[in-house]
């Protein structure tokens, strides 16, 4: 059970996509819950806009400033390792534009209670009839593509590494796998995933296998203002490969 969950919420240029309401929606369906807004150093209104919200929280909802934009993976890593120190027993990190509706928590929290081991809780879009997964199909194949090959590279079977909403246990193992910059801009889940996988093997002679935990989405959808661009799909195989020969080292 999630009961006392912190999620990162990383802001890029959200001044126009952020939903007060509905995160303030959460915030009373899940008491549990804390948000840390992370602004990655936004050039729009979304300092006013994130702090204007965390005004009316009554100290659930914090915010992070960067002075300049580091990148998704840097802005998660950074709010993470503050997250890390607010207390609660989860932490993770959650897509600004709501992709994965918060009210997806309930699903998280059930597979955490019913997987006593579970470590590590990561949202899986997989496409069934009764599930709204709407995602546009030219991202969904490239998507799917990509999500293969991240799974040879880890050597795990994992369905979806990409689905920007993703909880860990505030543990040492999360700290240790947070210290380092991760190497890629859009696909830091993959190192992420390989970096505790390498870490829980090491302490418990188990892999991730034991510990992680796909939870298949009831709904998600592509929202429009998504900075990811084709050219960012080359990159992602690229720095794949570069992941992959990490472990083979
Ligand atoms: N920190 C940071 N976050 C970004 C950047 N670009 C996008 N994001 C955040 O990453 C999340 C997903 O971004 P989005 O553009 O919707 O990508 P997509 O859903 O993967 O197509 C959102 O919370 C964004 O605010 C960036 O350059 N830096
Ligand atoms: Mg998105």
């Amino acid at each position: 059970m999630l009961e006392t969950l912190t999620l990162v919420v990383p802001c890029y240029n959200e001044a126009n996509r952020f939903d007060a309401g509905r995160f303030g929606e959460a915030l009373g369906r899940f008491p549990g819950l804390q948000l840390l807004l992370v602004n990655d150093g936004s050039s729009d209104g979304t300092e006013a806009v994130i702090s204007a919200f965390a005004a009316t929280s009554a100290g659930r909802v914090r915010t992070l400033s960067l002075a300049q934009n580091r990148g998704k993976a840097e802005a998660v890593r950074v709010g993470m390792q503050d997250a890390l120190g607010s207390g609660a027993a989860w932490v993770g990190f959650w897509d600004a534009d709501l992709a994965t509706p918060l009210e997806a928590l309930e699903e998280f929290s059930a597979a955490a209670a019913r997987h006593g081991e579970a470590r590590a809780l990561i949202g899986s879009r997989v496409r069934l009839l009764g599930r709204e997964i709407d995602r546009n199909p030219v991202r969904h194949v490239l998507g799917r593509m990509f999500a293969t090959a991240a799974s040879v590279t880890l050597d795990l079977p994992v369905y979806d590494t990409q689905c920007g909403a993703k909880i860990f246990l505030a543990d040492e193992t999360l700290r240790s796998a947070l210290q380092e910059p991760f190497a890629s801009r859009w696909i830091f889940d993959v190192e992420l995933l390989q970096r505790l996988d390498t870490a829980w093997l090491r302490t418990t002679g188990r892999r991730a296998t034991a510990y992680l935990i796909e939870v298949p989405l009831l709904a998600w959808q592509d929202v429009k203002g998504s900075s990811v661009r084709g050219r960012d799909f080359l990159r992602a195989g690229a720095e794949l490969a570069v992941i992959r020969s990490r472990r083979a080292r």
